[in-house]
């Protein structure tokens, strides 16, 4: 387990032969937390935009496991794009970045790791108190 507190996009490791792929995520090393909660984002609407929160305490990993989206982090200054397009590879959001999933391709799918349970107290959904809890 590492003290990981930045953003950045994490490799899966993953053995491939003439079967197709299998992706490990235990074996990522060091990984950048427990695991509490696994949930999966599928079957979006063309254009929508999902997220539009913060977390408290929460960090994630979110894999594309199919198809490809965008991922906007920003931490009350700067924006980051990230761009997910295999599941060979995830996004580590730690706590405390709004972040935005959106452009996602037709028939893709983001699974999330999650670090706890859900918790409705743990989001920020307006972006104004968000911007003051930065502060
Ligand atoms: C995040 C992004 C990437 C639950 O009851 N349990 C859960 O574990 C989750 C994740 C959601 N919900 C409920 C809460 C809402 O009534 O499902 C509904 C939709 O959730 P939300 O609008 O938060 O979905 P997204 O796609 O905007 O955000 C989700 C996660 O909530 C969030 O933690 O970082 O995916």
């Amino acid at each position: 387990m590492s003290n990981r507190t930045k953003p950045g996009i994490v490799q899966i490791p993953t053995i491939s032969n003439e079967l197709g792929n299998i992706s490990i995520v235990e074996k990522i090393n060091p990984f950048p937390f427990q695991i509490k909660r696994v949930y999966y984002i599928h079957g979006v609407s063309k254009g929508a935009v999902r997220g539009s929160h913060a977390h408290k305490n929460l960090n994630q990993l979110i894999i594309a496991v199919s198809g490809q989206f965008v991922v906007r982090l920003h931490d009350g200054v700067n924006e980051q794009k990230f761009s997910l397009d295999s599941p060979a590879k995830g996004l580590f959001v730690p706590p405390g970045y709004w972040r935005t999933l959106e452009e996602f391709t037709l028939g893709s799918a983001a699974m999330v790791l999650a670090s706890a349970e859900y918790d409705e107290t743990d989001y920020i959904r307006d972006y104004e108190e968000f911007l003051q809890w930065k502060k």
